[in-house]
């Protein structure tokens, strides 16, 4: 009796060592993939035209009729603009090195959303011929707003919360943008059809957010093994005014 007892331990013994030896791959380098389409339902709100007469150096830098951006689609009820990203299930990141740019020209913010991590250095450019000032509305992070007339040098700052920051221009009403500072790397803005992808994402489960400046935003937990590519899709709801 208790020599068949030791013998199925050590049986287990010796299963367990082989599926370690032999059974677990080593994840792979790559990692796992998730992608997806960003779409919405219903009828979105027209974008409404934007009049910059009033500086006329940025108006001459437009051959076509400008409007908001709060909501940009594509074709196939695709949503852009919408920032993609792990919420949960993801360590923390130190910042990369290189600094996310944005860029203020013919009195537009370029990009429209732009994301970055938590102390990773932001740079602000004015590539127009007048001056603007840019003033982001943190709710958790530090205020400011800073001036910047036409060829002076770009504004660096960086911002040590996670936050969704809306960002406008004290000078020009009509500019509006966003910043997305999040704590990892695993972030995707959608453009064009509205489809993201994640990737490099080492085994484990993870809940994607994704997030729209007017829809709001929604979750979905997806759990990744090896290297496998998971689709995950984001249907939002078109607000009207
Ligand atoms: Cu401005």
């Amino acid at each position: 009796m208790r020599l068949t007892h030791f013998s199925a331990a050590a049986l287990a013994a010796i299963v367990c060592t082989s599926m370690v030896m032999f059974a677990t791959p080593k994840p792979p380098a790559g990692g796992g993939t998730v992608t997806g389409k960003v779409t919405y339902t219903g009828t979105p709100a027209k974008m409404k035209p934007i009049d910059m007469s009033k500086e006329p150096s940025c108006a001459k830098q437009h051959t076509t009729p400008i409007t908001t951006e709060t909501v940009v689609t594509g074709t196939g009820n695709a949503l852009d603009n919408v920032v993609v990203y792990v919420s949960a299930g993801a360590p923390d990141e130190s910042a990369p090195g290189q600094a996310a740019k944005f860029e203020q020209k013919g009195c537009q913010y370029i990009p429209h959303v732009l994301a970055f991590q938590v102390n990773q250095t932001l740079e602000i450019a004015n590539s127009d011929q007048t001056s603007h000032n840019i003033h982001p509305l943190p709710k958790v992070n530090r205020e400011w707003n800073k001036s910047q007339p036409p060829g002076s040098a770009p504004i660096t700052d960086k911002y040590d919360k996670p936050e969704f920051i809306p960002v406008k221009c004290n000078i020009h009403p009509w500019m509006h943008g966003n910043f997305a500072v999040l704590k990892n790397s695993h972030y995707a803005i959608t453009e064009g059809e509205g489809g993201f992808s994640l990737a490099s994402l080492p085994p484990g489960k993870y809940t994607i957010t994704a997030w729209h400046e007017s829809y709001g935003d929604q979750s979905q937990d997806v759990t990744i093994s090896g290297s496998e590519t998971k689709t995950v899709n984001f249907v939002f709801k078109a607000k009207p005014y």
